[in-house]
Formats: C-alpha cells, sequence, structure tokens
C-alpha cells in the first residue's frame, strides 16, 4: 500500500511580509496542478482557546505573559490530531504562522529566553519546509500602517525580526529564506518551487518531531 503523504509547509515572517497574501496563492496554486492543499493559520481563532487568543490581542482582555504563550501552544497541540490525519490523507498543509511566531514573539518580550519559550511547542509536527518571508522594515511600513492589535508596533515588530534570525540559525528546521521584498508573483513563483520540490521529498518520509 502506498504511504505517500502530504507535506507540512509554514510561512513565517514579520508583519505584513505577505505570508497570507502567499499562503492562499500557494494552496491555490497546488490545487490547480492536482494536488490536494489546504491553509491552515495560527492562531487559530474559531476555537475556544482561539477566542481567549484573539480576545488578547485585540486588547479586550490581558493575560499573564507565560499564560498566553502556553495559550497559544495548546492552540496548536488542539490541531496536532486534524493536521496528522490531513497529511496522513495526502493533504498538504500550508500554514500561516507555526510554533516560530510563538517563540519569536514571547521572547520579544523582557524575561523570556528561546530555551523556555521552545519547551511547550518541542514534538509538534515537524514542517517539513519553513519559508520566512524577508522584509526589511521599511519596506514593510510603505504596506501600510500597523493595526491596532497587540503587538503591532515597529520597536516590537524589530526585536521579534532579531528572535527569527536566531531561530534560523537552527539547522535541524529547514529553513529557506525568501526575499519578500519582490512582486507578489514573484514572490510565489519561489515559493511555489520550493514547495512543489518538498512535496515530492515527504511524501515517502515519516512526519517528523519539531525540537526533538
Ligand atoms: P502578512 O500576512 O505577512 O501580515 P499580508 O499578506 O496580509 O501580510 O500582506 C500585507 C499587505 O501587503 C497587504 O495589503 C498585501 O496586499 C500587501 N502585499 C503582500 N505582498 C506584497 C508584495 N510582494 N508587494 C507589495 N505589497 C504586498
Ligand atoms: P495574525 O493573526 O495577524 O497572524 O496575528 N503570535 C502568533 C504569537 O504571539 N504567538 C504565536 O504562537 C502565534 C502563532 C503574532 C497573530 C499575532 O499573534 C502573534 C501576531
Amino acid at each position: 500500500m502506498s504511504c505517500s503523504r502530504g507535506a507540512l509547509i509554514v510561512l513565517e515572517g514579520v508583519d505584513r511580509a505577505g505570508k497570507t497574501t502567499q499562503c492562499q496563492k500557494l494552496v491555490h496554486a497546488l490545487q490547480q496542478s492536482g494536488r490536494a492543499a489546504e491553509i491552515m493559520r495560527f492562531p487559530d481563532r474559531t476555537t475556544k482557546i482561539g477566542q481567549l487568543i484573539s480576545s488578547y490581542l485585540e486588547k479586550k482582555s490581558n493575560l499573564e505573559d507565560h499564560t498566553v504563550h502556553l495559550l497559544f501552544s495548546a492552540n496548536r497541540w488542539e490541531m496536532v490530531p486534524l493536521m496528522k490525519q490531513k497529511l496522513e490523507q495526502g493533504i498538504s498543509l500550508v500554514v500561516d504562522r507555526y510554533a516560530f511566531s510563538g517563540v519569536a514573539f514571547t521572547s520579544a518580550k523582557p524575561g523570556f529566553t528561546l530555551e523556555w519559550c521552545m519547551n511547550p511547542d518541542i514534538g509538534l509536527p515537524k514542517p517539513d519546509l519553513v519559508m520566512f518571508l524577508q522584509l526589511n522594515p521599511n519596506t514593510a511600513a510603505n504596506r501600510g500602517e500597523y493595526g491596532i492589535e497587540r503587538y503591532e508596533t515597529s520597536a516590537f515588530q524589530r526585536t521579534v525580526h532579531q528572535r527569527f534570525e536566531e531561530l534560523m540559525q537552527d539547522s535541524s528546521v529547514n529553513w529557506k529564506v525568501v526575499d519578500a521584498a519582490r512582486t507578489i508573483e514573484e514572490v510565489h513563483k519561489d515559493i511555489k518551487l520550493l514547495s512543489e520540490d518538498i512535496i515530492s521529498l515527504a511524501q515517502n518520509q515519516p512526519v517528523g518531531e519539531l525540537w526533538r
């Protein structure tokens, strides 16, 4: 029996790097070429945990910093059975933010180490590919004003960017840096090629465990 599975593909990057735009375009392109693919995003604001997170991000409620970090992680873990099921069915998942955002954002707050932040996400399904959409803060600024949600300030985003750079030193994760300062179509072309390659490579390999 064939054990061909879908690939777990993650897009990361700072605010307005184009993650959502590119996730949508990638899923569409994969589907057009006859590959089963679905989009996912974290936080998934539709679950009970996701609603707590959403209210926090919208500044409608306050949560202690460790607590909200663990909720973000729990919001990923609650989706793991579904993610595994889809991957086993041969569906590739294109994910808008994952544990790397979790670590980069919390560790940008005072008093948090990368190590502490990574712990709750150890053992999550390991992405076959993580594409980091690289964009400098000035170019991001030209894409519009920051919103009103928590974390949407340029000083905080600069620290988040530094944390991502530290996370990308970890060679146990298949990071690819994509220059996100180009046109939407140019960025898409690179992302699609990288994704098609990984879908072929991953299909006969078991899903790994993140940071383990
Ligand atoms: P993110 O999900 O990373 O925050 P979005 O995909 O929501 O980013 O894009 C943020 C804004 O920038 C949107 O208005 C989008 O249309 C625009 N945008 C996305 N990619 C590009 C690009 N390559 N060049 C110019 N504008 C872009
Ligand atoms: P968007 O829904 O616009 O992507 O914003 N975040 C995200 C964390 O702090 N921890 C996490 O684990 C994740 C996945 C990034 C979501 C905001 O929440 C931040 C921006």
